[in-house]
């Protein structure tokens, strides 16, 4: 057996029931074969033994109080995945489906995007199984407060710096930070995503959306194309949904739908997103309430039916395997042509499979989705060198981050005899900073 094979199989083995853990670990672990053919001598310090397990995961009790005194508990996590490169960095999730196996996915990705970045930072990831849905400001504060008192033992501006996912957002980075400077008596850049008041950095919030927007406008002027005309689906009505159909749509493209975990919009003459920014950032509502304030616009219960709306390009933001290979093939009858993952794993490796067979130009999400955490580099940078850049100046930088990192995982990919597979380009190119990072670091 292989060493890519013999280690898929103890991961599974070492880590039963972490299906998406699993996922995760076979899409990287299968495109690094041609790499450690390349270079046997990593297989004699178990290189890829290492990378597979965290440094250290941290799992913990979060209680609090509801707003009419009812005590909850909740798990809190945060996995410190690796720090060969820089410290720990990468969201913390709340949401109610989190458990080990989603925070040790996105963990082992973030690893691989991290370094793609081209910036001095590690892989981490954490977050919690309590849902912010319905809840008040207060008991989200205080379940926020709550969290940060057990994790701020583990965290730190050189050791560890967490920021938003899915749920968290700059409401819950600011109930955190407060908590954090409380404890430690610390006005320290421990956490990215902050406000601007308070050492936050300028475009941190568009930075996921607008990034993945400027990697596929890289992609199409490589192919001698741009968005003007094209017709887009967005999923997911979150923070990496909006920027990315805002900057979509700067481009010239119609976004014609968008979806949150009830029902999608189907707007053909293009989303209005003043009135989704404030139905999702300002009320916190459901997306069916768009149908009710924009005539014309169509909401269908349920999310699948999105990915059979014909569209030029189709951009997942919302969660983990959103699509799968019926869906892919639905996109693909309808002539989609680039599918770029906002979301982190939104497709699945079947879905995969059908797009890469089918010609389309798929940017996976470990490099489209990279300007978020990019960004957060940006912002530690500010912060630790007491800096204030402007709004033109951190776009610029994330821009030709994006665009470097589609460059670079196209480069690895052909180096490799593997043209146009961004995947495996993407994985190779993430992957060699590490590996020469940890064999340079010894056997820890
Ligand atoms: P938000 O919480 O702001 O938005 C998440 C959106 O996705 C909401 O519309 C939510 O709907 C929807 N969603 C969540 N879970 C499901 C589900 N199971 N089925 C259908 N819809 C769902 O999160 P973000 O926009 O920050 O994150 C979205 C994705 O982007 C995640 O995969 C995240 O890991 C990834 N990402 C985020 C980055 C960031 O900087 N924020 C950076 C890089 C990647 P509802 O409100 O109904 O739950
Ligand atoms: O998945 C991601 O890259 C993020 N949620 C952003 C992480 C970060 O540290 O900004």
């Amino acid at each position: 057996m292989d060493y890519v094979e013999r280690i898929l199989e103890e991961v599974k083995r070492k880590n039963p029931g972490e299906a998406e853990f699993h996922q995760a670990a076979t899409e990287i672990l299968e495109s690094l074969k041609p790499v450690v053919e390349r270079r046997p001598e990593y297989e004699k310090v178990a290189l890829l033994e290492r990378f597979v397990e965290p440094e250290r995961v941290v799992l913990f009790r979060v209680p609090w109080v509801d707003d009419k005194g009812m005590v909850h508990v909740n798990k809190g996590y945060r996995v410190q995945f690796n720090s060969a490169i820089g410290p720990y960095k990468g969201g913390l999730r709340f949401h109610p489906s989190v458990n080990l196996s989603i925070i040790k996915f996105l963990g082992l990705e973030q690893i691989l995007k991290n370094s793609l970045t081209g910036l001095p930072i590690g892989g981490g990831k954490g977050g919690s199984d309590f849902d912010p849905k319905g809840r008040s400001d207060g008991e989200v504060m205080r379940f926020c407060q709550s969290f940060m008192t057990e994790l701020y033992r583990h965290i730190g501006q050189d050791t560890d710096v967490p920021a938003g996912d899915i749920g968290v957002g700059s409401r819950e980075i600011g109930y955190l930070f407060g908590q954090y400077k409380r404890i430690c008596s610390e006005h320290a850049g421990v956490l990215t995503g902050r406000g601007l008041s308070y050492g936050g950095s300028l475009v941190r919030t568009e930075a996921t959306g607008y990034g993945l927007v400027y990697m596929v406008e890289e992609a199409l002027a490589c192919r001698g194309d741009s968005f003007e005309g094209k017709t887009v689906v967005v999923s997911g009505a979150g923070n990496v949904a909006i920027y990315a159909a805002e900057k979509a749509q700067s481009l010239g493209a119609n976004v014609v739908a968008m979806y949150d975990s009830d029902g999608y919009i189907y707007d053909k003459r293009g989303i209005d997103l003043s009135v989704m920014k404030k139905i999702k950032e300002q009320e916190r509502a459901r997306i069916k309430e768009y149908a009710v304030r924009v005539p014309g616009a169509e909401y269908h219960a349920g999310c699948k039916g999105i990915w059979n709306i014909p569209c030029d390009i189709a951009l997942p933001c919302a969660t983990q395997n959103e699509i799968d290979a019926a869906s892919a093939a639905a996109l693909v009858k309808n002539g989609v042509k680039i599918v770029a993952e906002g979301a982190n794993m939104p497709t699945t490796l079947e879905g995969i499979e059908v797009f890469q067979r089918a010609g389309v130009v798929f940017l996976p999400a470990k490099a489209a989705n990279a300007g978020g955490v990019a960004t957060s580099a940006l912002e530690m940078a500010q912060s630790g060198g007491r800096l204030f850049w402007t709004f033109e100046q951190v776009d610029a930088k994330l821009k030709s981050i994006m665009v470097n990192i589609y460059h670079n995982m196209d480069e690895a990919a052909r180096e490799y005899g593997l043209k146009g597979d961004y995947v495996a380009g993407a994985n190779i190119a993430g992957f060699l900073k590490i590996a020469d990072a940890m064999v340079a670091q010894g056997i820890v």
